[in-house]
């Protein structure tokens, strides 16, 4: 196929030019960052790094790391780099505990992550000719505005349909010839089984081509989704701390995601050390904002478990590539696209009043996610009646979606019924084959 590219100059750069743009940007957003984040500072200082120390991106491992411990230690203004009148947006997503992930941006970081998202519809395939449909969720959530604002800018006649309704996404996919649809591979996968149960073939589908992330999927998941759908299927990558979906993409060769290195410096780690890796081994993947003037974080640790290469692609881009993720550090589960902390229902369980004894069961059955929550009763509760054990569950499973954003299937369960573990409790059981 023959290839397009959004911003050729950049996506087609030579390495070490690019690495020299690279380092010129992080001199510059390592000075913005410490005369801006005190936060940031304090850590700079407290291990003996002035902005002078950092010359060029041979110089980003004397930084500190960041990770989501600090987003809720300075929640929600302690990472901002910008004065709030000069920030047009926010967006949001879980973090551990009670409290959310919040990132701003200026309208300069708008416009850079939507070109991001804008060289990934090109990527695959995307032109002004295109309808394409846009049903990640629109809202806190960075999916639906990444991608809507990146269709805008190839130019692509954009559906906002955000996610569900799925009747609703299928009429207009159809009447009004939809051609790039972007949502969750899981939600792609629902789509493609409600137009086959409706009796829709892929030849009848006006689809050529998906744009799918935000959850870990397999190839096996690609490939069924391609047959059904009768289209080319993209990964995309991103994270709320890093503006959203296209910080990575996929290209026509399927084999990994290049990262938009102009505007993230990638590294990998060792999670237990935090020693840099070389290219090609696997660890946690750990990003540096070159260009984000409200919520530049530098070196923010995603927990993602990834491999980075510089092999030469197909394609003509030069732009390093990320594999896959391939797991996670942490307890983070993507359920239903949504992520969850088993923290966050620890939390709810003891706000209700109950003990945390509980146990998450997530299994995928068809292309849905279930997520099952099972809950020890306090002894008192015990004695109800069962009218009374479902009225319990209920109003627990409606804390639980204020917390999580998505609604649990609640079972209280005898007390001391759960397993008691002698070493770390298994809280989680994801009968799901992700990786
Ligand atoms: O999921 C941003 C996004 C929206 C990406 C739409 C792609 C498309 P968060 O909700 O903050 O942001 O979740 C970020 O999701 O650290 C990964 O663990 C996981 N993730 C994102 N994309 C992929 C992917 C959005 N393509 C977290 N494959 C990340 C596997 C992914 N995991």
């Amino acid at each position: 196929m023959a290839q397009n590219y959004y911003q050729k100059e950049i996506e087609t750069m030579p390495v070490e030019e690019i690495k020299k743009l690279q380092s010129e940007k992080l001199k510059k957003q390592v000075k913005h960052v410490y005369e801006n984040v005190a936060y940031y500072r304090d850590l700079m200082d407290k291990k003996g790094v002035k902005p002078e120390d950092i010359n060029g991106i041979e110089d980003l491992h004397k930084l500190p790391f960041l990770s989501k411990a600090d987003l809720r230690e300075a929640y929600p203004y302690g990472l901002l780099a910008k004065p709030l009148k000069d920030c047009v947006r926010i967006h949001s997503t879980s973090g551990t505990t009670g409290k959310r992930v919040v990132a701003f941006y200026t309208q300069n970081d708008v416009d850079l992550w939507e070109d991001c998202c804008a060289r990934a519809i090109v990527a695959a395939g995307g032109t002004n000719e295109d309808v394409c449909q846009v049903a990640y969720g629109y809202g806190l959530f960075t999916g639906g505005a990444g991608l809507h604002g990146g269709s805008h800018k190839v130019g692509c006649l954009t559906l906002p349909m955000s996610s569900g309704f799925t009747e609703r996404q299928i009429q207009f996919m159809n009447d009004l010839s939809a051609t790039i649809l972007c949502c969750t591979p899981s939600y792609a996968a629902y789509i493609a089984e409600s137009l086959k149960e409706m009796g829709y073939t892929p030849d009848q589908i006006p689809l050529k081509a998906g744009i799918f992330g935000a959850e870990p999927w397999t190839e096996e998941m690609r490939r069924g989704i391609e047959k059904d759908l009768g289209i080319k299927a993209y990964d995309i990558y991103g994270l709320t701390e890093t503006s959203g979906p296209g910080v990575a993409f996929e290209c026509c060769e399927q084999t990994g995601m290049h990262v938009n290195e102009d505007h993230f410096l990638a590294e990998i780690i060792d999670p237990d050390t935090g020693e840099v890796l070389p290219e090609g081994e696997k660890g946690e993947l750990v990003f540096t904002a070159l260009d984000k003037e409200a919520f530049p974080l530098l070196r923010y640790r995603t927990r993602d478990i990834c491999v980075l290469s510089r092999k030469k692609c197909s394609c003509g881009r030069t732009l390093i590539k990320m594999a896959k993720p391939m797991g996670r550090t942490d307890d983070m589960l993507i359920i239903r696209g949504v992520n969850v902390f088993p923290s966050q229902i620890e939390t709810v369980l003891l706000n209700d009043g109950y003990q945390p004894n509980y146990q998450i069961i997530v299994d995928r059955v068809g292309n849905n996610d279930t997520f099952d929550i099972n809950v020890e009763m306090n002894p008192e509760q015990f004695t109800d009646t069962v009218s009374g054990i479902t009225a319990l569950e209920k109003a627990l499973a409606n804390s639980m979606k204020v917390m999580l954003g998505i609604n649990p299937a609640v079972h209280l369960v005898p007390p001391k019924s759960i397993t008691r573990s002698e070493g770390k409790a298994v809280r989680v059981i994801d009968k799901r084959k992700l990786h």
